[in-house]
């Protein structure tokens, strides 16, 4: 059983699959504190966890034009200058459930928490590679990345980035060792995984083997025939997935973590809770919430770090208490995102319904009983 080794989990997580390991936290503790606490984070694995000594460990690092190839062991990675972000990670399938209502995709059943933040801290991507010689050429360019864990045949999973975010500074992609303050969980990518903010959770890649600069984006089956987006129209007779790009920056996101729907609420007042984010950096600048299935709107507070501009890596949390109109049976609760772009959720699912199920950012909608 290539899963025997795997690690020892926090029982308070909805799993979503045990081989591969998938999992996220429930609604009411995704939004508890605004760093998600490690044993909680949602967990997305392909393949069974790898378990590497970090004594032993190397990062290849494959050297440029003029440059040289690297070995880094954690020693060596921990010389280049430290850098500390808070970043939120997303997977494309995050809400996929939603998507699965409308009609049948393919992917597992997430709910609203394939989603978390953490505070990483590791080396930039951009000194390690200007170390191995790279420098921003002309001609397009990806950086591929390939994890240390594999499937029986022996592939690993991969992804890329296009250079160009890789090399520059302000984007801060992390070759990261730490999470919150510790070293890496075995699930995150103990010892060493990519961050790239702002962009979707696929390109983070964990236990992270090697890094290459490549005319091409990496070949791996979930850069080319995964993560992408299509028209509803297309199902799996008729997918071309070299006609899409393959996912990066995700599209603004927002979702209520409580109440949950279907619950039964106490009359009087309530308090509405959740999250939103955008990818790109783009700072999240107002949540509206509805009680009225959309008619009416009231701004949420917002609270969380302080977000830069073009480099708002990590969600805000907000909340809203409103009084529960006298005689009132139910609520239709509906939460939609504005980013600083301008860009809003579509207020619909059908719309946006796609074969694999990513990419789900419609309105989130709970509906809620009121105890007479
Ligand atoms: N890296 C490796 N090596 N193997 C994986 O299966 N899954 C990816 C990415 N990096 C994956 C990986 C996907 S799809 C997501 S959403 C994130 O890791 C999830 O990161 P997390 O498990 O730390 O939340
Ligand atoms: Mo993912």
């Amino acid at each position: 059983d290539p899963y025997a080794d795997d690690p020892v989990r926090h029982p308070a997580l909805k799993v979503n699959s045990q081989h591969p390991f998938n999992a996220e936290p429930p609604p009411e503790l995704l939004t508890e504190n605004y760093i998600t606490p490690n044993p909680i984070f949602f967990t997305r694995n392909h393949l069974p966890v790898p378990n590497l000594d970090p004594d032993t460990y190397r990062l290849h690092v494959v050297g440029g034009p003029g440059g040289q190839s690297l070995s880094l062991s954690l020693e060596d990675l921990y010389k280049f200058p430290k850098h500390e972000i808070t970043v939120t990670l997303q997977c494309a399938g995050n809400r996929r459930s939603e998507m699965t209502q409308v009609k049948k995709v393919k992917g597992l059943e997430w709910r609203t928490g394939a989603i978390s933040t953490a505070r990483w801290g590791g080396a930039r991507l951009c000194d390690v590679l200007a170390q191995a010689g790279h420098h921003l050429c002309e001609t397009e360019a990806h950086v591929c990345f390939e994890g240390l864990d594999s499937d029986p045949t022996g592939t690993t999973y991969g992804a890329s980035i296009p250079l160009a975010r890789a090399m520059d500074p302000e984007a801060e992609v992390l070759l990261a060792y730490e999470m919150n303050g510790q070293p890496l969980p075995r699930d995150h990518g103990f010892p060493v995984r990519v961050v790239v903010p702002g962009v979707v959770g696929a390109r983070h890649v964990k236990w992270l083997g090697r890094v290459s600069v490549e005319p091409e984006e990496s070949f791996s089956h979930w850069q080319q025939r995964d993560y992408k987006g299509f028209s509803p129209s297309v199902d799996w007779d008729t997918v071309d997935f070299d006609s899409a790009p393959s996912i990066q920056e995700l599209p603004v996101q927002s979702a209520i973590t409580e109440p949950q729907d279907g619950e039964t609420i106490e009359s009087g007042e309530v308090t509405i809770k959740g999250y939103a984010w955008s990818g790109g950096g783009r700072a999240v600048i107002r949540v509206d919430v509805s009680l009225d299935g959309g008619l009416t709107w009231q701004a949420a507070e917002l609270n969380g770090e302080e977000q830069r501009p073009r480099k708002a890596w990590a969600w805000r949390l907000w909340q809203m208490q409103a009084p529960v109109p006298a005689g009132q049976k139910e609520l239709n609760i509906v939460c939609k995102a504005v980013d600083d772009s301008y860009n809003v959720q579509p207020d619909t699912v059908a719309p946006i319904w796609n074969l694999r199920g990513v990419l789900s950012n419609a309105w989130h909608r709970v509906h809620v009983h009121i105890a007479s």
